[in-house]
């Protein structure tokens, strides 16, 4: 039988196949091949199962449309597999308990624009915005839009903007990711009563979540629309990305930068008179971008 993984906990997954979930555990076979991920078996996952009395076994991983990789903070040059065959990835993003960095947003639409993942960025926490932060969000939202990622102002907490929300998921499966306290939890549980993940506070000493979900599970949410809700996440790292790679991930730089007079070899960091740099000097892409973009590039903060 094949069906799709719902549920990953390391050591068992739920897979829903023929609307039934079989608890499953990992043929020794599939553990024991070449595998980079620390998880070789993701949410989302098409898988073959074997069901026998008393033990239900995944004996195959079907090929993925695409997958959401970072890398494991944990360990070094291995990835962590988020979800697999997902139709758009939306960041939880706050600038207030706990603040995103920019860095953080824009590492995360660099992993999704890599499998051409449309992206979804929503600021939540609204409810706690003062004036200036109000301005800065607007601002935000208008960059981020430029570049094609549709952004969304939210309150999960008061309900507000929660029903465009649930619009925009349906028909598809997508994942939702941000740090830990973010709200990911809290919007999940306002738009479907079957929704009942365990939502925490934040810590006040450090303004930063508690890591209250921990495994990935995909929800139904009406006709063919599933979401994900994932363990919030500390840092995102890049997977094996070239300079040229990570600029082609920059909706802005895309096309541009195959007018710059150095060629393809460019890295649009100090090179003379290089179209991307004149761009950002002229103000045609965000500084913000564009320092996001030299971190990468420079294998900085690639782990963060
Ligand atoms: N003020 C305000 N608080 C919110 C909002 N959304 C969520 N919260 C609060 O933020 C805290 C964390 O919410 P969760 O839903 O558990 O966050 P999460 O992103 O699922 O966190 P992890 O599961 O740890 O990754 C809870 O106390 C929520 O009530 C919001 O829109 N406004
Ligand atoms: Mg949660
Ligand atoms: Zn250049």
């Amino acid at each position: 039988m094949t069906g799709v993984v719902t549920k990953s906990t390391g050591s068992w997954y739920n897979v829903l196949s023929e609307g039934k979930i079989y608890e499953c555990r990992i043929r020794g076979k599939i553990r024991l091949e070449e595998i980079k991920e620390t998880n070789p078996v993701a949410v989302g996952d098409h898988v073959k199962i074997e069901v026998e009395e008393g033990s239900h076994a995944i004996t195959e991983i079907l090929p993925r449309k695409n997958h959401i990789l970072r890398q494991s903070v944990k360990k070094t040059g291995h990835s962590n597999i988020l979800a697999a065959n997902i139709d758009q990835a939306i960041l939880i993003a706050t600038v207030q308990q706990p603040r995103t960095s920019l860095g953080f947003i824009d590492r995360f639409l660099v992993s999704a624009e890599s499998f051409r993942i449309p992206q979804v960025l929503i600021f939540n926490k609204i409810d706690l915005l003062d004036n200036d932060d109000l301005v800065q969000v607007h601002e935000l939202r208008r960059s981020y839009e430029s570049v094609g990622v549709q952004v969304m102002l939210l309150s999960a907490l008061k309900n507000e903007g929660t029903e465009k929300f649930k619009e925009i998921l349906f028909g598809k499966i997508s994942l939702v990711a941000g740090h830990s306290g973010v709200g990911k939890s809290t919007l999940l549980n306002q738009i479907s009563p079957a929704i009942k993940q365990t939502v925490s506070e934040i810590s006040a000493f450090s303004e930063k979540g508690t890591h209250t979900t921990t495994f990935a599970e995909m929800f139904p949410v009406g006709e063919k629309t599933f979401v994900i809700d994932t363990p919030g996440i500390k840092e995102w790292g890049l997977v094996d990305m070239t300079p040229q790679e990570i600029s082609d991930y920059f909706p802005e730089m895309r096309d541009l930068r195959l007018q710059c007079k150095f060629g393809s070899k460019c890295l649009h960091l100090s090179e003379p008179g290089c179209v991307i740099q004149s761009a950002v000097e002229r103000g045609e892409i965000a500084m913000s971008r564009y320092e996001s973009y030299v971190a990468m590039a420079e294998g900085k903060d690639n782990r963060k």
